[in-house]
């Protein structure tokens, strides 16, 4: 008899669970290993720190956290494909200083901050409190030569000023069944 009804709980619970796959609202895009949804936002103007969370959160999001390799390039490939740029294009993240050392930051989402992904000599300044991802290098007559040290930035995180304006940020909200 308990095995009977063990096996119609673990049935119930399967159908629920493979009835009704991970989806995202319209215009965000959904990354499988992390299941959650993510959006590119932009605004005339830019957006700083303060102003890109307030606009994700009005989305039933946060700026994103990034905890791993998959999840850092793809928020540069839907950073880097959400314009068409010929300068440097960053991206900003919900990364925030919380003191003075390399290693004081946290994620605005509240996950642990587990993963860093530094372009070479970041972080630099205690007062460059938020994140942002070098996602683009569009100097299309500079080799990498000439870009010298910046060459190596490319997809990689530098601290910046929280107020600095940004043409991009992304969001990041859980994936829902329905
Ligand atoms: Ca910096």
């Amino acid at each position: 008899m308990f095995s009977s009804q063990l096996l119609m709980v673990v049935g119930l619970a399967a159908s629920i669970v493979c009835c009704c796959p991970p989806s995202c609202p319209s215009g965000w895009t959904y990354l499988e290993k992390t299941t959650s949804c993510y959006k590119v936002i932009k605004k005339e103007g830019g957006l700083d720190q303060s102003e890109a969370q307030a606009l994700c959160v009005s989305l039933g999001s946060n700026l994103t956290s990034i905890h791993s390799d998959e999840e850092h390039d793809f928020i540069n490939d839907i950073a880097e494909t959400s314009v068409n740029v010929s300068t440097w294009l960053m991206t900003m993240t919900g990364g925030v200083r919380t003191g003075g050392k390399a290693t004081d930051w946290k994620w605005i989402d509240g996950t642990p901050f587990d993963y860093t992904n530094w372009a070479p000599k970041m972080p630099d300044n205690d007062w460059q409190t938020a994140l942002q991802v070098y996602t683009a290098v569009g100097y299309p007559s500079w080799d990498s030569a000439s870009l010298g040290p910046y060459s190596t930035s490319h997809r990689h995180w530098d601290d910046i000023r929280a107020d600095k304006k940004f043409i991009n940020a992304v969001c990041k909200r859980p994936a829902t069944r329905q």
